[in-house]
Parts: C-alpha cells; structure tokens; sequence
C-alpha cells in the first residue's frame, strides 16, 4: 500500500489529523491497536478549550458537539467551606469552555471518517516504523494474521502515552521530562443528576475531589487516593461517603447518590519527551506528553498540536515550503509547557502531598486564600483555563 501520511493511533488525535488531512486533499491511513468498540469504551476527558471546539469544526465533525455540549461560563473552587468562582466569561474577556466527553467526540470524528470513507485498520499488531531519516520511510503491520507495509511520506505517531511511536526516537536525540505524583483519581460515573451546574473543584484535609458531569444525568466524580489503589477497593458507598466529606457542607447537602456505571484509577503524571520531530517521524498528543488531568489540559493539548501539524503538512503538500514542518516541534512544545506549568500548579494547590510536611499544607492554604481575594490570581486560572491561544 502507499498513502502520504501513515497515521499511528486512532484516538482523538489520530482521527482528527486524517480528517483535517483528508478536507485539504491529503491521503492517509490510520492504525489502531484496539477495536473501536474499545476505543469508544474509555471514559476520559470532558473540558474542551474553544480553541479545540474550532478545530472539531473545522474538521466538519462539530455538529453533536454544538447541538449537546453545554457552555461553562466558569467555574468553582472549593476549601474550608469556602467557595471561589472563577468566572472564566467575566475574566477572559468572553472566553468559556464546552462540556462534551471525549468518548462522543472520539465517535463524532469516526463518523465524520466513515462519510468520507477514510482508510482505517483497528486492531493491528507489531506496528514498525522504518526509514525514518530517509526520503521514503514505511510502516509494517499485522493485521488478521497478514504482514502488511505502507510505503508513505511522513508518519504521524498519535498512539498515546504507552504506544510505540515515541521509542523510534533514538534514545541519544530524545530528552525525557517526568514527575510521577504519589497519589492516583479514582473516577466515578454514574446516572445522577450533577451536583451544581458547574465544575467543582475541592481541596479538602482528606485529599482533593472534583465534581464534574457529561449532561444533566449524568455525572463524573473523581476523588484523590493513594497510587497504589484498585476499583475494586472503591465500593460505592465508601466513594459517595468519602466524596460527601471532601466537599463544603453546602455542596454535599445537594449530592445526588446512585450506582456507579464505570470506576476506573488514574495515576496522575507530568511528561514531556522532546523533540516531538525526528526525520520523518511527528509525535503528537499523549505519545508525546502528558499532563497532570486537574488542569483538563491532555485533550485539548492534543488538539493543539494536531492544529500545527495538520497545518504544516497541508502547507507542505500545497506549497512545497518546510517551515511549518521544522518549526512544529518547537511551537507545540512552547504551549505544552505551559500547560504543563498550569495544570502542576492547579495539582499542587489543590491535592494532599502524601509526605507533604505541615509547611506545604500551609503554604496551599495561603495560596487558595489569596485567590479568594485576588482578581489577578483569578485571572491567572481564568486565562490558562480556558487555553491560551494558538
Ligand atoms: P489516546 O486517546 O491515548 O489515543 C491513542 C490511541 O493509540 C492507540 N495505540 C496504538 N495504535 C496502533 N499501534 C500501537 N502500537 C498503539 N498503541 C496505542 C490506542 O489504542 C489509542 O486509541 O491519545 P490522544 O489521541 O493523543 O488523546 C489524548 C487524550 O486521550 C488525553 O490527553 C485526555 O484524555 C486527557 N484527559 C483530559 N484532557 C482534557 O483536555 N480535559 C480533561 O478534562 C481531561 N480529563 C484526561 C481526563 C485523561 C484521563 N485519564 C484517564 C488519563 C481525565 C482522565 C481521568
Ligand atoms: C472530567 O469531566 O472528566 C474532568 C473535568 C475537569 C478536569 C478533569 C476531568 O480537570
């Protein structure tokens, strides 16, 4: 087979490249490791930047999005029984967030594949990349117990933090950043009505907890446990009880119990891998970094890039010209730093460090105090929250 641009992974990023490509004329191949059924199966994020929703539309998959995400003007930060809202729309200068699950974006971006036909193979095995300092790198693969190899001109390597793409950067070129936190998020859903209609972030002395929810039924609760956590340690009782005494009296009186439709533990982790270029070879998306998800910064940094490359490759096959293709890497890893610094200082402020000595512990209070005071800190949250731009 020969394509321009194979495609590794077929996640958000995956989906929304080969869509952005195909609208410019440009022909690729996505390969996904899973089963869509699968990929569809993964609850995750839920806070799109609008920067993100422009791109989905651009992508002509914005429809469902903009008929059933809900608008979020802002939204709370509790401590101590106290509240701060951060009016993202009063502080940003009209700037909001859309509330609309990755799960029915990833389905959107599918079905905006399947109109236009777009090439796809799931649930491939032993994904090679060869070639890749050379004119003409290919990718081999199996797929139904067949070898297979795509002869192209770039790769795109989208396959999430634990694929493949990442390691075809030899180890000599590639810089690895990394911090591991010592506490994972148990997250909840389930067919309960939210508890507010917004997102409520908590710091508590028993750990953080965060109230969010996909629609007015439904509702995605995480809680901080320790790293070393299952599921299956999570009952729901112990959940709704442990949630009840994180958040402020007022917010928990409003607390909507039910039973859990998904439980799944999260380790929370900061990583970046630089470059995301080599040879012909461009890291996008969780396959390059990964932040810490109490900024609801992964997703829409995965979109972000998929803006610069998608362009870049575009303006490659139209014009001939590398700009956009050389400086790539270096101004995706400019935004995902700093979202990386945000979304840090958003998991200090408001977790338990295990270990953390009583001088942490009161250094966060002091700094959620001095938010609740400062317009300016506001605005500092407001600004980053809602995606600085592209
Ligand atoms: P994905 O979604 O991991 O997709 C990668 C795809 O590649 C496939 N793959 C392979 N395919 C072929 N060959 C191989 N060798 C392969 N290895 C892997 C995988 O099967 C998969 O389908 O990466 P992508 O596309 O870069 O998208 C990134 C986002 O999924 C991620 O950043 C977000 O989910 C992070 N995130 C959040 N982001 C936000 O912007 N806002 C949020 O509110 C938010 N909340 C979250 C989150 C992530 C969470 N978890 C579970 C990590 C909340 C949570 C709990
Ligand atoms: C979610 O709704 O899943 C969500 C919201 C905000 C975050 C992380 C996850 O910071």
């Amino acid at each position: 087979m020969k394509t321009q641009v194979v495609i590794i992974g077929g996640g958000p990023s995956g989906l929304l490249l080969s869509q952005l490509l195909h609208l410019a004329g440009v022909d690729s191949i996505v390969l996904e490791r899973k089963s869509r059924a699968y990929v569809l199966s993964r609850i995750r994020a839920g806070v799109l930047e609008q920067g993100t929703c422009d791109l989905v539309r651009s992508a002509k998959a914005g429809a469902r999005m903009d008929r059933d995400g809900k608008v979020h003007s802002g939204f709370a930060m509790a401590y101590n029984d106290q509240i701060v809202r951060i009016d993202l729309e009063g502080l940003t200068g009209g700037k909001t967030v859309l509330i609309y699950g990755q799960t029915e974006l990833t389905q959107d971006l599918y079905e905006a594949r399947d109109k236009l036909n777009g090439m796809m193979f799931h649930e491939v095995d032993d994904v090679e990349i060869n070639r890749l300092t050379g004119d003409s790198p290919f990718v081999t693969f199996l797929h139904n117990g067949e070898m297979h190899r795509i002869d192209c001109d770039y790769v795109a390597g989208c396959d999430g933090f634990h694929g493949i793409s990442r390691q075809a950067v030899p180890a000599n070129v590639r810089t690895e950043y990394e911090k591991v936190y010592p506490f994972s998020w148990i997250g909840v859903l389930s067919k309960t009505r939210p508890v507010d209609e917004e997102i409520i972030y908590s710091r508590s002395s028993r750990g953080f907890a965060l109230c969010s929810m996909r629609s007015e039924t439904l509702s995605r609760h995480y809680l901080q446990c320790p790293a070393t956590d299952t599921p299956e340690e999570w009952s729901d009782d112990r959940f709704w009880n442990e949630l009840t005494r994180r958040l402020p009296r007022s917010v928990s009186e409003q607390l909507e119990t039910g039973p859990s439709l998904q439980k799944s533990v999260t380790p929370l982790r900061a990583f970046i891998s630089e470059p995301m270029q080599y040879g012909r070879l461009f890291l996008a998306g969780d396959a390059a970094h990964i932040v810490p998800p109490t900024g609801a910064k992964g997703l829409n940094l995965a979109a972000s890039d998929i803006y610069y490359l998608s362009n870049a490759l575009i303006e490659f096959y139209k014009s001939g010209s590398n700009t956009g293709l050389e400086t790539y890497s270096q101004k995706a890893l400019a935004r995902v730093w700093n979202a990386s610094r945000f979304s840090g200082f958003m998991t200090r402020m408001l977790h338990n460090f295990v270990g953390g000595d009583s001088f942490d512990v009161r250094w966060e209070d002091s700094l959620l105090e001095y938010l609740s005071r400062s317009k300016a800190q506001q605005t500092v949250i407001a600004e980053n929250y809602v995606g600085m731009p592209y």
